[in-house]
């Protein structure tokens, strides 16, 4: 089938290579992708190529990038290792732009996903100059028909000087249809309330618009998202699963939750899609999700008909799962929405609609600041991504992890972490595979005890006990007691000998 409908379109289609070639150096792109799903494949590539030759001839190059989340090897993975990316936002999990990062050879501002297209807007982030975006198609008039992750394109194609368009053959047709693209977001002071009131409301078009006077150039491509495999859930992820769900039971009998529950967020994660496995054989029907991503566990979710309907602003699904989306397109299509993630992260919408959010955790103390980005204090794992947008907006804000990483050497729950992302304000819920800590009204110190209790391993928790019993008894103030000589002191062990254990 061709997938480039516009007759006058079609003329603009060239090599990966000779679009790469109107990127200049020095210059800002905004690519597509979110969370390995639906990034341009090629010309970052032979972007990476013309980089490294550039390179090779003595010639200092290198682009500013801007997605929407974590993308693919082709992309972040290929212009890292070319040495071409001086600055990333907003959100990266490649291992290789990863270390570049914590090298201190590359720049990266993470922030939370719902401000990207705002801040865009606002022109705190400086001019676009290139858009490429993945599409699944281009429609007689000129329309964009999204891909398999909606991000920031929208912004990206209207703030660009220029756009290159990759359009995907492997991307399945029956995706058309299936997104919700809103042109209602303005500037204050002309903002206007979002008219979104349930989880599969639609409200936009399911379309790109573009200029086609801006479209410099399209390459054709048939290459396959990221897809990366899951681990099946072991016994920990499986332990967290069971606390969360024994909570959710609790909830709905004390009437504070309904019984489908309230919509969903889920981070990533096999922690994340052991919590969804765990729900397909829990009591409750009709369920919704309000969302970044449909990974696995909701597919199957959807396919018992136990989640009703799935809003998100990406796919980021394992091999087996995508070809199962493909081979059943028809009966998933009409119970999945993908918006941009403006809102699908909009404060707004997640505080209107009362989301339960879950979302992975690195460390958190023993009042509830949890660290979710930054090991030992000073290196990037990800990035903040969707959690805080909706952790501070959700009606229970849930982080879940196992009580220790590293084979055991370094405990979750600290004295005091090392950065902190999310304020105890924003921490209602802690769950390790130890037990849940349900924090919801209590005092600092009354939080301490519950999270030490109910969720801190066994190895660490006496000296933790130790360490609260001493901060109360010598710390300056009794409001959240710690004692700042030694708060810190089992990140510096660990940096010194590998491990936290004393
Ligand atoms: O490292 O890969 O080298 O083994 O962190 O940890 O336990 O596999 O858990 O995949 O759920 O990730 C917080 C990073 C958890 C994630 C975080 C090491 C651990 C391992 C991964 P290895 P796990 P997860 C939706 C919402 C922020 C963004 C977010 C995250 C690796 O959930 O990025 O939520 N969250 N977005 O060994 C040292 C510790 C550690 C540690 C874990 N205390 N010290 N290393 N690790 N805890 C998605 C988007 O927004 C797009």
């Amino acid at each position: 089938m061709e997938r480039i409908e516009s007759v006058d379109l079609r003329a603009k289609v060239m090599s990966a290579e000779a679009a790469a070639s109107f990127i200049a150096s020095g210059s800002t792109v905004g690519m597509s992708g979110f969370t390995g799903s639906g990034y341009p494949k090629a010309v970052p590539l032979a972007l990476a190529a013309r980089i490294e030759a550039e390179h090779a001839a003595g010639n200092p190059f290198r682009v500013r990038v801007w997605t929407g989340a974590s993308t693919g090897p082709e992309l972040d993975g290929a212009l890292a290792k070319a040495d071409g990316i001086e600055f990333r936002l907003p959100y990266n999990s490649d291992p290789i732009a990863r270390e570049m990062i914590n090298r201190g050879e590359m720049e990266y501002f993470d922030m939370h996903l719902s401000q990207v297209a705002p801040m865009a807007w606002q022109g705190f982030l400086g001019p676009l100059d290139t858009a490429v975006i993945e599409v699944a198609g281009i429609r007689p008039d000129g329309a964009l028909i999204p891909s398999s992750s909606v991000g920031n394109n929208k912004t990206w194609l209207d703030r660009a000087n220029q756009v290159i368009l990759e359009v995907n053959s492997w991307q399945n047709a029956a995706l058309e249809g299936m997104h919700d693209i809103y042109y209602g977001t303005a500037l204050p002071p002309d903002r206007i309330p979002i008219p979104l009131v349930r989880p599969d409301d639609r409200i936009g078009e399911p379309y790109f618009r573009c200029d086609p006077g801006k479209i410099v150039a399209i390459v054709e491509t048939h290459a396959a998202d990221r897809n990366l495999p899951f681990a099946p859930p072991d016994q920990v992820a499986r332990a967290i699963a069971g606390h969360l769900l024994e909570f959710f039971r609790h909830e709905v009998s004390k009437g504070r939750l309904p019984a489908s529950l309230l919509p969903m967020q889920s981070g990533v994660g096999n922690v994340a899609n052991a919590v969804l496995g765990g729900l397909l054989d829990g009591p409750f029907e009709n369920m919704t999700a309000y969302t970044e991503v449909i990974q696995d566990g909701m597919l199957d979710l959807l396919a018992a008909g136990k989640l009703r309907v799935a809003s998100a602003t990406a796919f980021s699904l394992s091999p087996e799962a995508a070809a199962r989306l493909n081979a059943e397109m028809a009966g998933f299509r009409d119970k999945m929405i993908l918006r941009p993630q403006e809102i699908s992260n909009h404060p707004e919408l997640i505080r209107r609609l009362g989301c339960i959010a879950m979302n992975g955790l690195i460390e958190a103390d023993i009042y509830g600041n949890v660290n979710s980005t930054h090991v030992m204090g000073s290196r990037i794992q990800n990035g903040i991504g969707g959690s805080g947008d909706f952790a501070r907006n959700a009606y229970v804000s849930i982080f879940m992890t196992p009580s220790t990483a590293k084979g055991g050497k370094i405990s979750a729950i600290v004295p005091q972490a090392s950065h902190v992302d999310h304020i105890t304000q924003d921490v209602q819920v802690i769950v390790t595979e130890q037990g849940l800590a349900d924090l919801r009204g209590l005092s600092p110190k009354q939080r301490a005890q519950v999270i030490i209790e109910n969720c801190a391993h066994p190895d660490y928790k006496p000296d933790l006990l130790d360490y609260f019993r001493r901060a109360k008894a010598g710390s300056y103030g009794q409001q959240s007691p710690s004692l700042p000589g030694e708060a810190l002191s089992w990140h510096q062990r660990f940096i010194d000998t590998g491990s936290m254990l004393r």
